[in-house]
């Protein structure tokens, strides 16, 4: 199933030039847009809350796509089944890796260059760094797991990169593979109005956003901050940045040791003298035995 916006007249244009006047004028990105492929057993999910406001309206304006992979269309015999009991034993469910990768090869036949996210709740943790990674792909193909997960092997032999989208509970990957679109789509060109994008960007990362006020001036007995009605630009960014500061050092400690840390000694830390880094990040651990087992 495919989601896209219904076509719109000012871009059913020639590919690779758009019409001004009587002008066409060369495009620098004739790309088709970012493409997430989503591997579920509830296909009926999507586009659910990103057929709203800004990722919906990138959806329709054709900035990105989105397409659904249903798993249960893989499923073995007459009861299409998708999952089974665990090995070793257990509570629970286990997705099959044949059904699983069966599905994830149809999605790579129409995303040939898309890395594959199993959203998982033992994965990596999705930060916006990861985001602005995955923004620059030319789309994901994102497995969403249900039960009590996927068999082991599918995550290696398909090259799966696990990512969770926090350390809570969900009953499965659908609404988290809903979360990581959203922040992707945002990122994508033209998405966000290039003010709120500048202003996003200038503003100090990794502190928390100061608080805001709007009419009316006085309310329920609130003034709205004496400095923001003055004018002063000056005053207003000082007390803005001391607002952003002191809700960061209160809420979030960790934020406030990492950016103290950073302007302490970004640029003087040497590297030369730690010590080397593993070769891969604790997520990547391989359950594989080093040596065959004799099965
Ligand atoms: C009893 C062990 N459980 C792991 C905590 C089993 C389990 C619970 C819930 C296995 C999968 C799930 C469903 N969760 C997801 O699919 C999921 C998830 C999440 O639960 N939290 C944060 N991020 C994610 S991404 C996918």
């Amino acid at each position: 199933m495919r989601w896209r916006g219904d076509s719109i007249p000012e871009l059913e244009r020639p590919r690779g030039g758009a019409q001004k006047g009587n002008v066409t004028v060369p495009q620098t990105s004739p790309a088709p847009g970012w493409r997430a492929t989503v591997v579920t057993l509830f296909p009926e999910l999507f586009p659910g809350p990103l057929a709203a406001s800004l990722a919906g309206d990138a959806l329709k304006r054709g900035l990105w796509s989105l397409d659904t992979v249903a798993l249960r269309d893989f499923g073995i015999g007459r009861h299409r089944q998708v999952d089974d009991t665990p090995a070793g034993g257990g509570a629970g469910m286990v997705l099959r890796a044949d059904v699983v990768a069966a599905a994830l090869d149809a999605a790579r036949a129409t995303a040939a260059e898309a890395p594959a996210i199993y959203l998982s709740p033992r994965g990596e943790p999705l930060t916006q760094a990861l985001v602005r990674d995955f923004a620059a792909t030319p789309g994901l193909i994102l497995l969403a797991g249900r039960f009590e997960g996927l068999d082991q092997r599918v995550v290696e032999a398909r090259a799966l990169r696990e990512v969770s989208i926090g350390d809570y509970v969900l009953s499965g990957g659908e609404l988290a593979a809903m979360v990581l679109i959203d922040a992707v789509v945002r990122l994508l060109p033209g998405v966000v109005g290039k003010a709120a994008s500048l202003a996003e960007e200038s503003f100090e990362a990794g502190l928390l956003e100061y608080p805001h006020y709007t009419r009316p001036r006085d309310w329920e007995g609130r003034a709205v901050p004496e400095v923001l009605l003055s004018g002063d630009h000056k005053r207003i960014a000082e007390w803005r940045r001391a607002a952003a500061e002191r809700l960061t050092r209160e809420r979030r400690p960790d934020l406030w040791a990492r950016q103290k840390k950073g302007a302490a000694g970004a640029s003087r830390r040497s590297w030369a003298a730690e010590p080397p880094r593993q070769q891969r990040p604790w997520w990547h651990t391989d359950f594989r035995p080093a040596c065959r087992t004799g099965d």
